[in-house]
């Protein structure tokens, strides 16, 4: 089974290739990002809950990404793999990752982190800002706070995963196509 982590700052690509990803491996693609819109759209008391902190581009709670993240593999039992895009963002995310994951003896199989200078992650935000109604792309200090919440609370995860052998550097740099030959490079290591 290949549970692939797709890390990385917000704008480094990870929804982009996690499609690259689906479409080549046959994986379940499960993205906190995207769940949490679902939700936001739904008007769903989590969704809610959700929009206050998204739109201030803090992180939601760790207990309401990881009951998600939960229900989610348990009505999934039959998938070939899954591509977490999103999610881990915390320490406590990754700890409760692993133990599910290794409940049912499938545990992350690498960790693969899109590397990308932040004057091109501030650009391509405000770029997607401009067509998709995200309102957190849309906000030169949410942005800067984004990527400030990533260093501090994300980051130390490269450690986590580091520590257990499963971390992998790609460069987010170029275009689509270059970079998601160098992750299929990566995966064939695994
Ligand atoms: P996400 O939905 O995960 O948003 P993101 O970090 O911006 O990444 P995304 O995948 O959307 O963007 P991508 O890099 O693909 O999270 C949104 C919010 O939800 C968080 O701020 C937080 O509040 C909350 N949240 C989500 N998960 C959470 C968790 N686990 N715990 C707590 N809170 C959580 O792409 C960005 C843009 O770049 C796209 O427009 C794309 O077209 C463009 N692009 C991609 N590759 C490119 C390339 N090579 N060249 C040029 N442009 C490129």
């Amino acid at each position: 089974m290949l549970n692939l982590v797709l890390f990385g700052p917000p704008g480094a690509g990870k929804g982009t290739q996690a499609e690259f990803l689906i479409e080549s491996y046959g994986l379940n693609h499960l993205s906190t990002g995207d769940l949490l819109r679902n939700e936001i759209a739904a008007s769903t008391p989590l969704g809610m809950e959700a929009k206050r902190y998204m739109d201030n581009g803090e992180l939601v709670p760790d207990s309401v990404v990881i009951g998600m993240i939960k229900n989610k593999l348990e009505a999934q039992t039959d998938a070939a793999g899954f591509i977490f895009d999103g999610f881990p963002r915390t320490v406590a995310q990754a700890e409760a990752l692993d133990q599910l994951l290794n409940e049912n003896g499938t545990p992350v199989s690498g960790m693969l982190s899109l590397e990308v200078v932040k004057e091109e992650l501030v650009a391509r935000l405000l770029n997607r800002g401009k067509t998709s109604g995200r309102s957190d792309d849309q906000d030169d200090s949410v942005i800067e706070n984004r990527i400030n919440v990533y260093n501090e609370k994300t980051l130390p995860l490269k450690n986590y995963y580091a520590a257990q052998n499963k971390h992998f550097g790609i460069n987010g740099m170029g275009s689509i196509e270059e970079i998601a030959a160098r992750l299929k490079e990566a995966i064939k290591a695994l």
